[in-house]
């Protein structure tokens, strides 16, 4: 059988007309990057990637080295191939202008370079996810071109550095997965036409949090917690690893619900995940697998933001499971 690169993948989407040229030679370059990366990744303690970067991000999180080292990564191989007229990212305040020497383009990029930041050094799956959106015209890449809602997303997808290292793409036409072929350095198509199964007896949600959840989060997950004698009348797993790339993989390819909640401490702090960099690429991937997400009232591809940072309540995945608990949240109000 004969292997299809992502660069075929590619081409072959460009000559359907559903992608242009510029946006298949930026999801090359964001390829390409995450190549780098995962090879970083793969050096472990032999390399200099581990332990605290000793520097803050615009969250106030502690940087990890790595965190650093592939928002550089990600920086440096996009800024001069043309087809960007800027980039965001989680690790940085403000957006990234691309240096006057180099040209501009139509997209703009917007990444959470190492997602899973606290299981770097233990060895457990991390990831990248990305998002391209168009630059509305007239306008530089500034934080106003940035904030559009997620249903504008041209572009979506991640990496997720395991055992082996895969990439997810959709670009609004169903959703696509590709193993690195170390050996031929390429991304390799492994998976056509992803969808998450409707139905599931999976979640994954940070239980250590259960005290500080709000009413509709306490009555879902008490319900799926009853087992096959409660209301759902099936007995469920859970499953948490604590990098939203990976517990996003396994949903994607099982089925499942991945929930991280708002919660009771602070108020003006609508969950812990990001809207532009970690919820957007993923509801839109998630969408085009079949499935739902929504921040418990509205489709999270829906909202539109108001800050580059912006943080939003998670339920996605298994469409069944994500109605129920969008339901129980929009009959409290
Ligand atoms: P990060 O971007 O700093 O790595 O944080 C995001 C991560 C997600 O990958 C994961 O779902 C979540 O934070 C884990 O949170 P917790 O530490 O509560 O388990
Ligand atoms: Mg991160």
């Amino acid at each position: 059988m004969s292997r299809i690169s992502l660069s075929r993948h590619l081409i072959t989407q460009q000559h359907a007309g559903t992608i242009s040229a510029d946006l298949r030679l930026l999801i090359e370059v964001v390829a390409r990057a995450c190549k780098a990366i995962s090879h970083a990744v793969s050096k472990g303690a032999l390399g200099d990637i581990m332990g605290e970067a000793g520097t803050g991000n615009i969250q106030g999180e502690a940087q990890k080295k790595l965190d650093v080292i592939s928002n550089e990564i990600l920086l440096e191989a996009n800024e001069w191939g043309g087809h960007l007229a800027g980039m965001a990212s989680e690790e940085m305040e403000h957006p990234y202008q691309i240096p006057g020497q180099y040209p501009r383009g139509a997209y703009l990029l917007l990444f959470d370079p190492l997602d899973g930041s606290s299981n770097i050094d233990v060895n457990v799956s991390i990831g990248t996810i990305f998002s391209v959106l168009r630059c509305p015209d007239g306008m530089a890449g500034t934080e106003e071109a940035f904030l559009q809602p997620g249903t504008q997303q041209v572009a979506a997808g991640y990496t997720v550095y395991g055992p082996q290292t895969q990439l997810i793409l959709t670009t609004g036409n169903g959703v696509f997965g590709f193993t690195l072929d170390r050996e031929q350095g390429s991304f390799v198509l492994t998976q056509e036409n992803i969808q998450i199964p409707t139905t599931t007896k999976e979640f994954a949600i940070n239980m250590s949090n259960q005290r500080h959840w709000q009413a509709p989060v306490q009555r879902y997950i008490g319900e799926l917690l009853a087992g096959k004698t409660g209301v759902r009348g099936k007995d469920y797993n859970m499953r948490w690893i604590a990098s939203m790339v990976a517990d996003v993989h396994r949903i994607l390819n099982r089925g499942g619900i991945f929930m991280y909640p708002r919660d009771n401490r602070e108020a003006d702090k609508p969950g812990k995940l990001r809207l532009m960099y970690e919820a957007n690429p993923m509801s839109f991937i998630v969408e085009q697998a079949g499935g739902a997400a929504t921040n418990g009232y509205q489709r999270i591809l829906e909202i539109q933001p108001e800050k580059l940072h912006q943080r939003v309540a998670v339920f996605l995945g298994s469409k069944e499971e994500v109605a129920q608990v969008t339901q129980y949240h929009q009959t409290d109000l």
